[in-house]
């Protein structure tokens, strides 16, 4: 039984994994998180409060940081600004969070010689053309296009370094598009579900054949958890599902699930320097550490999805009218 202190654990990623941790394992958890427009303390409701701490406060408060740290065992780094269009619209926030305070953490872990296991993304990568037989590996060079994805990129090489010149004991992995509930409604499953839900059609930016790679989100938590107890230290793990589709197949099926036309979507400006493609070979994970994913089947992932947010839009109606005044307001 150990006690973990996870960043960022009232986002979507990061409350999936306490709902995880606190089913899975004995572990106490101690959830650090500045409560951002995309945190959502709803998320982390029902669970137990002798298992559960909850901390307001920023991941670039050096003392806070320094306390948290010394009083738990390991450290699960969730934290971050994660929006590309968001990124294009003001870059600063990125930095500081995802840059400033993922060292701001290392330097505390490296004070108190804990374990950490930083979250990173796939897009460090940059983006394949749709018919490159490649998928993106643990040695595939970064060559990160947004500015989220640049200071996602960043704060893993701050990572490498601490390993390398400090010696600290982290972990890295670099995960692809996840789906599941707790999803903010800016992101583009969410986004277009709640659409439907509302009577509004789906946007998709451009032609729609962008490809992601989707992963649901309790898949996502299952190999974060079996990096944290079986990962060496200084490796990276690259964290997929083979959920390669395109947008364009994505709001069809959100549309035939609904009970919709397949042709009612709207397409939309397109998204600034768009990555193409992502996909992942997660061999590495699988062979090295045994992980394998349970939600094989996107679609019935996705209707559960559905499901989800059609019984809790109290948990996104909040944020739904404010999303959509940003993406009005550059014609997405
Ligand atoms: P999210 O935006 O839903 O949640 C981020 C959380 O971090 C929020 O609760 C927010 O309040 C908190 N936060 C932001 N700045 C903070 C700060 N300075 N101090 C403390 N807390 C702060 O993001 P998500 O989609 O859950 O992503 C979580 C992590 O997973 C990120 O590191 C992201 O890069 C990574 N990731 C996401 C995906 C994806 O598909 N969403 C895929 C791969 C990797
Ligand atoms: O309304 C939309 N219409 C649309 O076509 C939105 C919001 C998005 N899109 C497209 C853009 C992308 O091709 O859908 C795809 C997915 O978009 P996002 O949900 O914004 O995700 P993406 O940019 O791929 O990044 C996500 O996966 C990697 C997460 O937001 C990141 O945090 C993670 O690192």
């Amino acid at each position: 039984m150990a006690h973990i202190l996870v960043t960022g654990g009232a986002g979507f990623i990061g409350s999936n994994f306490v709902h995880h941790l606190v089913g899975r394992t004995e572990h106490r958890v101690t959830v650090l998180d500045a409560l951002t427009y995309a945190g959502n303390l709803a998320s982390l409701a029902g669970l137990p409060a002798e298992r559960v701490t909850f901390v307001k406060g920023d991941i670039s408060d050096a003392a806070l940081v320094d306390r948290l740290v010394s009083e738990t065992d390991a450290v699960v780094h969730f934290a971050a600004e994660s929006h590309n269009d968001n990124s294009l619209h003001d870059p600063r926030p990125f930095l500081q969070t995802n840059i400033v305070g993922t060292f701001t953490l290392l330097e505390a872990v490296r004070r108190h010689d804990r374990r950490f296991h930083h979250i990173s993304t796939d897009e460090v990568y940059g983006d394949l053309e749709l018919d490159d037989p490649r998928r993106f590996t643990e040695s595939t060079p970064y060559n990160p296009s947004s500015p989220y994805s640049a200071t996602k990129a960043g704060s893993d090489m701050l990572v490498r370094a601490w390993v390398r010149s400090f010696g600290i004991q982290a972990t890295i992995s670099n995960c692809s598009n996840n789906y599941g509930p707790y999803q903010h409604v800016e992101k583009f499953i969410p986004r277009q579900i709640t659409n439907v839900l509302r009577g509004q059609r789906p946007k998709l930016y451009g032609r729609g054949e962008n490809v992601r790679d989707w992963i649901h989100t309790e898949d996502h938590s299952s190999a974060v958890l079996t990096i944290l107890e079986n990962g060496v230290i200084g490796e990276t793990y690259l964290i997929g599902a083979d959920g390669e589709r395109s947008n364009m197949d994505v709001v069809g099926l959100i549309l035939r699930l609904l009970g919709e036309p397949a042709d009612a979507y709207d397409h939309v400006v397109d998204r600034a320097g768009h990555d193409l493609r992502y996909a992942i070979d997660s061999s590495k994970l699988r062979t090295e550490l045994g992980w394998a994913p349970a939600f094989g089947d996107f679609e019935s992932g996705l209707a559960a999805t559905i499901e989800w947010y059609r019984e809790n839009e109290s948990w996104w109606a909040p944020a739904k009218d404010a999303a959509e005044r940003f993406y009005a307001s550059k014609g997405q």
